[in-house]
């Protein structure tokens, strides 16, 4: 069994809607189970200005879904929730994100791990620090409430 932090983001439709039937398609996973969830946000958007605002939290789950398969079944229920991919970093029913898997670091053609964007991104930071105060990045081995200004 593995502990996954994954970020949840919608800005568009019912977003709180869609951030509650993401968390509970994950949780229907055999073998996966919701640890802990952060409150939800609404963040200004960031790297595509030109959106409406996001609502955004980070769920702690335990599951013995590998990364490949997690990430599978995430990206289904991003479909599953009317995902288009018409912009990069643009509008979305549903963003689900694998920011940290364990200890892992890896870096495939369909994954890297952690997510590339943790540092940059004030809400992912306080989401992870809210869930596990002491939380470390596995490849630096700081803190990441160290990164919160
Ligand atoms: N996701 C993006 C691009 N910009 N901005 C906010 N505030 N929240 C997000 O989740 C987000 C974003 C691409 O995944
Ligand atoms: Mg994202
Ligand atoms: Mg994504």
């Amino acid at each position: 069994m593995a502990f996954v932090y994954i970020g949840l983001g919608s800005n568009l439709g019912d977003r709180k809607k869609n951030i509650d039937a993401a968390a509970d398609a994950i949780a229907s996973n055999p073998g996966t189970i919701i640890i802990k969830k952060s409150t939800i946000i609404e963040t200004d958007p960031v790297d595509y200005l030109d959106q409406p605002r996001f609502l955004n939290q980070v769920i702690l789950i335990e599951t013995d879904l590998t990364p490949l398969d997690l990430l599978r079944h995430l990206q289904q229920t991003e479909t599953g929730l009317g995902r288009t991919r018409a912009l990069p970093k643009g509008p979305r029913t549903i963003d689900l994100d694998i920011l940290l898997y364990d200890t892992i670091v890896m870096e495939t053609r369909d994954i890297t791990i952690p997510h590339p964007q943790i540092k940059n991104r004030i809400f992912i930071l306080k989401h992870l620090v809210e869930l596990t105060p002491e939380l470390t990045d596995p490849v630096s081995g700081d803190a990441f409430r160290t990164f919160i200004k």
